[in-house]
């Protein structure tokens, strides 16, 4: 653990060590360097600190980029009753198909398109249903027969809504020695479906190991032999990030102009999955507006004299990852705060920060202490009172609600989070760098998916009681994996630049660390732990019980979140050309209607 007593020698408190220029280290050089430079002057706690004379350190983030002006001129014409009458009906159609189609496979391929289009929310009924039936006539293998894409399919919609299909299910497809058989390689659509399903193994599954191995070595050839095949769009879309670990509203924004170009395709479906992502998109503004008001209100971003992370399109995409049903509205306002929030106080850590306010910070957060707020520096005040304010309202509202109250377990979500960024900011001061081991020990927490988690666990609860909060701190596997795959992700993504910045080592630099490999290496080494984090959380969802399905979708939701926002590298904090696109796409232009 870590060498407290050696650390106070470095920095006693109340130094007031001032160092104007902050020297950056080349990430790509050495990581391990000796006691670090200051970020920022420190100040003794009497003196006002956040005047604009202070040399403090700047994360040096874009302007954000759409403003509140901006934001609230959104406006969506997808309201009022014509449109809702229309999707009504279109609605009724496809109850109508369901009950038409009687192969089984043509189902499964309709529950798939659905949940693709990002539809399925509004047939939940009739999904469940119709794999209830497909489930307990499996034995009978009257689907697949010797048909991959069948199988795979069948396997993996089963799976992913909860029944237990046991992976040998693809032994039929292996030769005497464990191999799939040679003569799949031509059965590109089978090979797509078996790469898919692979993903949802849990640990152990040697079978679904060798599946997706197998089926990615011959996706890849098959991309290298067939550019502009019709199938390669697919084959290429998911090599890159499989279904599993998409981002739904993406995915369904990104199938919607897949599949309008489809042969065959069910123009029924089409029109309602059009028409409905424009009306929740609308929904989705409405929150975004209510919540930019909100942001601005706090005043937080003004109070910090520098460009923080917080914008609000930023935060709210973070949020319709999570929870993007429409009529999660008080959930994904609440959540937008909190992801605001959390970006902030991240950056008071990281960056602006020194380490004697950073101390008493945590040490009031431990004890939510309002009473001691005077001890603060004003920009603190400010943002402990948000924060205070923030959690106190949630707080209320479960307790009007559930008549439960809530307080101190959110409370304590928040000291767990403000100790583990002052353990980050005592290894920066100390250019301390740890093992890996004793890095993720923190990292899980410091990326924040256990404080968010916390307040999602309230919102997807009930009733809320002292059993189901006993439940969740006994059982926290599910929150556990979903939070590395959060803090892997943006490893991944933010490491580079945030060393350049001026951080502590993440966890691919301290695997360097450790073991000497390239970043390359190292790199691959995240991959290979996002993988394995996605099979631990497969398998809990498989087993646990005590937690809503809504929680466990919530917790994987998170995850792939992260896996999108991250997949080009910051797209965060930075704003990348790919994070502006799907900020446009997601909240701002609806699709264009083709009838
Ligand atoms: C901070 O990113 C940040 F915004 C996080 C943790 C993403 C998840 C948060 C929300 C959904 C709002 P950054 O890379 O600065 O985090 P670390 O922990 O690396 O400083
Ligand atoms: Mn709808
Ligand atoms: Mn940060
Ligand atoms: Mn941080
Ligand atoms: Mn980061």
């Amino acid at each position: 653990s870590l060498p407290v007593s050696n650390f106070a020698r470095h920095f006693p408190s109340k130094t007031s060590i001032i160092i104007s220029q902050i020297t950056t280290k080349n990430a790509s050089t050495s990581v391990t360097v000796n006691p670090r430079p200051l970020r920022c002057m420190a100040s003794s706690v009497n003196e006002i600190p956040d005047s604009p004379v202070t040399t403090r350190r700047s994360a040096n983030y874009q302007p954000t980029l759409w403003k509140d002006d901006y934001i609230q001129s959104l406006t969506s014409e997808y309201v009022g009753k014509s449109y809702t009458r229309r999707a009504d009906q279109l609605k009724a159609e496809v109850l109508r198909m369901f009950h038409k189609v009687v192969d089984p496979l043509e189902k499964l391929q309709l529950i798939d398109v659905l949940q693709k289009l990002g539809l399925s929310y509004d047939f939940e009924d009739e999904v469940k249903r119709t794999l209830e039936v497909i489930y307990n006539t499996i034995h009978r293998g009257d689907i697949c027969k010797e048909n991959l894409y069948a199988t795979a399919l069948e396997f993996r919609l089963l799976r992913q809504h909860g029944y237990s299909v046991p992976q040998e299910i693809f032994s039929i497809f292996m030769n005497e020695k464990g191999k799939f058989k040679a003569t799949l390689c031509d059965d590109t659509k089978g090979l797509l479906s078996l790469f898919e399903a692979s993903f949802l193994s849990i640990d152990g599954e040697t079978i679904l190991d060798e599946a997706r191995e197998f089926a990615t070595k011959q996706l890849e050839e098959y991309l290298e032999q067939n550019q502009n095949q019709n199938l390669s769009t697919y084959v290429s879309h998911a090599l890159e990030l499989p279904l599993h670990w998409r981002m739904l509203r993406l995915e369904a924004r990104w199938f919607i102009d897949t599949y309008r170009r489809e042969v065959g395709m069910n123009s029924v479906l089409l029109e309602l999955a059009e028409l409905d992502f424009n009306m929740v998109q609308a929904v989705h503004q409405q929150d975004v507006k209510q919540e930019s008001r909100w942001w601005k209100s706090t005043g937080l971003r003004e109070k910090l004299y520098v460009l923080c992370k917080g914008s609000v399109d930023g935060e709210f995409f973070w949020t319709v990852g999570q929870s993007l049903q429409p009529h999660f509205g008080y959930s994904r306002r609440m959540i937008t705060r909190l992801n605001c929030l959390i970006t902030t106080i991240d950056d008071i850590y990281d960056v602006y920060g020194s380490f004697d306010e950073l101390e008493l910070f945590t040490d009031i957060i431990e004890r939510f202490d309002i009473n001691a707020i005077d001890r603060l520096p004003y920009y603190m005040q400010i943002c402990f009172l948000a924060l205070n304010n923030f959690v106190n309202e949630m707080a209320f509202d479960i307790l009007k609600e559930q008549e439960f109250n809530v307080i101190q377990y959110l409370r304590k979500a928040w000291a767990d989070l403000c100790r583990s960024y002052l353990v980050e900011a005592k290894w920066y001061y100390m250019g301390y760098t740890p093992t890996l081991q004793e890095y993720f020990q923190n990292a899980w927490i410091s990326i924040s998916a256990p404080v968010i988690l916390a307040h999602a666990y309230c919102f997807t609860t009930f009733p809320m009681t002292k059993e189901s909060l006993a439940s969740m701190e006994e059982n926290t596997n599910i929150i556990y994996w979903s939070s590395m795959i959060l803090r892997l992700a943006n490893d991944l993504g933010t490491s580079s630049i945030e060393l350049k910045k001026g951080d502590i080592p993440k966890s691919i630099q301290c695997y360097m660390n450790e073991t000497g490999a390239s970043d390359k290496d190292a790199r691959e080494h995240i991959r290979y732990l996002i993988s394995e984090a996605w099979k631990k959380m497969n398998k809990e969802r498989a087993t646990s019980s005590s937690f809503s399905q809504a929680f466990m979708e919530y917790a994987m939701n998170l995850a792939r979140t992260a896996q999108c926002i991250y997949q080009y590298g910051d797209g965060h904090g930075i704003q990348d050309r790919e994070t502006r696109d799907n900020v446009l796409s997601l909240l701002i232009n609806p699709i264009p209607l083709h009838t």
